[in-house]
């Protein structure tokens, strides 16, 4: 593990003339279609902190999209991924299986939602996950339709992309999409016409309206909601929602799949976001945070569901490869011994004082919203609940430029995120909430 000195640093405009250079050779060579929220170029990282080429230290609170959890540099999952590499780096697991996966199979047994039998089968990406999650439904339900939400996120595949509600930027131009798909609201209690206090159940009633009027409840395999909605803007289903939405999926033989790819494993203080109103997903699809940096998803539910698609209708050449295991087995050894739901908790504690402040002194935080370490505030402009994608824009910028990497997120892009690793020390993300406050003086 490199030990980083867990303090802010900078020591050259950001970005530096080191990652400028970097730039201007990846501009020659790296697809424009693929994107960065900065041009710099890490060297290192650790903790709360990501070094750059130039040897400035930034304050992270993007963990890489919600995967660094454990920290970028996770003692367990060095020792234990690079044991691991020494070893082998690949067998492929449907020629000569290895242990590793195995065992990556138990711990999310355990570890996710319910009692009931259980069996997972590992793959390369949240997308991949999300594809396997609906091949899975399918062949257990024998039906084809697959519901999904308004500013739901489920990926850049093609299936994935059709079940993405976003245009920009995950799908102009890349159509045609996967037939089968069907779109219905979700209880975004900012914005739902009659109040918050009303949108779990209307809400909930419009989409089961819906589904059974436009869709036939018998023709739908699969509804997929991620139980807080991220790249859509944090959007945490107002409450009877998720419930609501979960029994009828059950009264109807439909499979009810979480998503929890980005608010899974300690994110939003929990193991999984879903539990907060008790809700126990048939299927869960997981990634990011699972294997500390390392490539892993997985689909994890009932076993009488999992077990439905024919031998050898699930695989690929490198789900699970046994490196990423190695590394998840290492991730989550961490997240257990540090207890970082614990630790998501107490972000969330000093990140909503610190934003609530922030939302006395400007008008345009129209809702401070998010659990754990998931944590977002929605931009609008002054009195009213218009969107301000501008002064959001610009607050990144502001951040970027003091050397806080933030996010941001949202259909209407006015959502500013915050994703620090749960093992950044209180120091760091009380100086990133003093940067993000002198950044609203200053926009
Ligand atoms: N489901 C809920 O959040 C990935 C995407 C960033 P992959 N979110 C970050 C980007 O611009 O591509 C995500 C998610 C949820 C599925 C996915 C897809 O996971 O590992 O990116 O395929």
């Amino acid at each position: 593990m490199s030990a980083i000195p867990q303090e802010r640093r900078i020591v050259t405009a950001i970005p530096g003339p080191k990652s400028q250079e970097l730039q201007a050779r990846r501009l020659g060579a790296v697809a424009g279609g693929v994107g960065s929220v900065l041009p710099v170029f890490a060297a290192r990282a650790n903790g709360g902190i990501i070094e750059d080429v130039d040897g400035n230290r930034l304050i992270d609170f993007g963990s890489g999209i919600a995967v660094t959890s454990v920290g970028s540099s996770a003692e367990a999952v060095v020792r234990r991924a690079s044991a691991q590499l020494a070893d082998f780096t690949h067998t492929c697991f449907m020629v000569t299986p290895y242990e590793g996966y195995v065992e990556v199979c138990e711990q999310l047994a355990e570890l996710t939602p319910g009692d009931h039998a259980k069996k997972s089968a590992l793959f390369n990406s949240g997308a991949e996950a999300v594809e396997n999650a609906v091949k899975i439904a399918r062949a257990y339900t024998k039906r084809q339709a697959v519901v999904v939400f308004d500013h739901g996120y489920h990926g850049r595949t093609n299936l994935t992309m059709g079940m993405t509600a976003k245009n920009m930027p995950y799908k102009n131009g890349f159509g045609p999409f996967a037939p089968e798909i069907y779109r219905v609201p979700v209880a975004y209690g900012y914005r739902w016409p009659t109040g918050e206090e009303n949108a779990g159940a209307e809400a909930s009633a419009q989409a089961i309206d819906m589904i059974v009027k436009q869709i036939g409840a018998e023709n739908v395999a699969a509804i997929i909601i991620e139980p807080v909605l991220g790249e859509g803007g944090f959007i945490e289903p107002a409450k009877g929602f998720l419930p609501a939405i979960s029994k009828f999926a059950t009264d109807n033989g439909i499979v009810f799949v979480a998503d929890e790819i980005q608010s899974g494993f300690c994110r939003t203080g929990q193991w999984f976001a879903c539990e907060d109103e008790n809700v126990v997903p048939d299927l869960i699809t997981t990634a990011k945070g699972i294997a500390g940096g390392l490539p892993l998803a997985a689909v994890t539910g009932r076993a009488e569901m999992m077990d439905a698609p024919h031998s050898g209708g699930l695989g690929g050449t490198y789900g699970g490869n046994p490196v990423a295991c190695a590394a998840a087995l290492g991730a989550i050894e961490t997240m257990k011994e540090l207890d970082l739901n614990a630790r998501a908790k107490r972000i969330e504690e000093v990140m909503k004082a610190r934003l609530a402040a922030i939302q006395e002194k400007y008008d345009i935080v129209g809702d401070i919203r998010g659990r754990g370490a998931m944590i977002a505030i929605e931009l609008v402009k002054s009195g009213t609940k218009d969107s301000n994608p501008e002064a959001t824009g610009a607050l990144a910028k502001a951040c970027h430029a003091e050397g806080l990497l933030v996010l941001t997120c949202g259909t209407y892009g006015n959502v500013l995120r915050f994703l620090p690793p749960l093992v950044i020390g209180e120091d760091l993300l009380n100086e990133g909430m003093d940067i993000i406050e002198a950044a609203f003086a200053r926009v």
